[in-house]
């Protein structure tokens, strides 16, 4: 194997991954699975990343890379110049350091919760409180990456990966309407990223 090889399924967080590799201009091979849990290829997503998750990289040495944001560090340090991570010394590193964990650690997860509601309470009544519960404060995690956002881009004159999350993270729950009329700031990063030469042919993939 040449190429790192990204396990991921249209659509999903992967993609912020392939963009980011496309704007390194580093190549990558990409393989189709899903992760849901009658999938015939969960089992070969499970033997790679035991959470069954993805984004999940396979380096050609075989060690594996879970978590985009891992990830997207891992490629920071190979391709220092692809612009996804502010250097050190940087102003708006600390605002990096911030907002890339928020999009992890808060937003990511409402997802994790919501999508299949089912898998973490006893009945489906339960299951809808949490998948709207999440839904919720889902929108509330946005109006604060809002009121966080710069222009053009997310840091202001520096372009970084947060860029790429917001561009793959529109498409999503709850729903391009809904950003369009909460958070402008965002769909206006979120739309110069995914315009970007290098991550269009990935959105297109992805999400056209
Ligand atoms: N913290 C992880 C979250 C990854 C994640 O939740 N990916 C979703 C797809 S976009 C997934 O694999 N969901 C299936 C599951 O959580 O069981 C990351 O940043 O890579």
């Amino acid at each position: 194997m040449k190429n790192p090889l990204l396990l991921g399924c249209k659509g999903c967080g992967n993609a912020i991954v392939e963009a980011a590799f496309a704007l390194a201009g580093v190549p990558l091979d990409v393989e189709e699975v899903d992760y849901s849990e009658a999938s015939p290829t969960r089992e070969r997503l499970l033997a790679v990343n035991p959470l069954a998750q993805v984004p999940a990289l396979v380096l050609p040495d075989g060690r594996v890379l879970t978590e985009s944001l891992a990830i997207l560090h891992y490629l920071d340090d190979l391709e220092p110049g692809a612009t996804l991570i502010p250097p050190p010394g940087d102003a708006t590193r600390a605002a990096f350091y911030r907002w890339s964990v928020f999009l992890v650690a808060a937003v990511y997860p409402t997802y994790t919760y919501g999508d299949d509601p089912k898998k973490w309470v006893a009945n489906e009544e339960g299951a809808k409180q949490l998948r709207e519960s999440t839904d919720r404060h889902r929108q509330s995690l946005w109006l604060q990456i809002e009121a966080g956002a710069g222009a053009p881009w997310f840091l202001g004159e520096r372009r970084s990966c947060l860029d790429l999350y917001l561009a793959v993270m529109t498409r999503w729950r709850p729903g391009l309407l809904w950003f369009a009329k909460n958070t402008p700031k965002v769909v206006a990063i979120a739309k110069r990223a995914a315009a970007l030469d290098a991550v269009a042919p990935v959105m297109q993939r992805n999400f056209g």
